[in-house]
């Protein structure tokens, strides 16, 4: 049987802490599908198609991992992917709560659906979307802390960086 995981996310943009989630995922799932979720809730910066773009070309190299937009339910994408798991990350004690709800959540909408987290690596611990586009926004330069695709993103949006 092919074991699969749903890892959902905004990705906005996808950073090397999302990109280390996959790959320990990998070393527990045959097939990760990566949900790039449209969130309108978050007021995203990159459009969904833009996120979805930037996910695929990061793994664009390996063969057990997909991605694909989804707008509605989570544990609807998990049924219609065949999965039996969802992946989350954990940074700090400051993710538990909300991971935890949304775990509940998605476990009282669907009790055979299990969550598994993952912890950091200790050096993408303060790594997140929503500094990476505060930072870029102000000309400091992330490169080494995300994809080489959003690294490009980040400086066609901003210009080029300052220093
Ligand atoms: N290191 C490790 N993990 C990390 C790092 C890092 N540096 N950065 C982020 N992560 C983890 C996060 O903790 C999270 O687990 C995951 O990566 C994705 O993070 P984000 O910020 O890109 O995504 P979120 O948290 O905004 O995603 C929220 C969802 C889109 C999954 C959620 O809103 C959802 O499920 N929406 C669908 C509607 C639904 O089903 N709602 C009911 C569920 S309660």
């Amino acid at each position: 049987m092919i074991r699969t995981a749903i890892y959902p996310g905004t990705f906005d943009p996808i950073t090397l802490g999302h990109v280390d989630v996959v790959r320990r995922g990998m070393k527990l799932f045959d097939r990760i599908v990566i949900g790039v979720a449209e969130n309108p809730g978050k007021g995203p910066m990159f459009d969904v198609d833009t996120r979805l773009a930037m996910v695929r070309d990061t793994f664009a190299e390996e063969s057990g991992v997909e991605a694909v937009r989804f707008s509605g339910l989570l544990v609807d994408l998990v049924h219609q992917q065949k999965a039996t798991a969802i992946l989350r990350g954990l940074r700090a004690a400051s993710d538990f709560e909300y991971e935890f709800q949304m775990a509940t959540m998605n476990r009282r909408l669907d009790e055979s659906i299990e969550t598994v987290f993952v912890m950091a690596r200790e050096d993408y611990t303060f790594v997140s979307s929503r500094f990476i586009r505060e930072i870029s926004s102000m000309g400091g330069d992330v490169a080494e802390l995300v994809p080489d695709v959003v690294a490009h993103a980040l400086r066609s949006h901003y210009g080029r960086h300052r220093s």
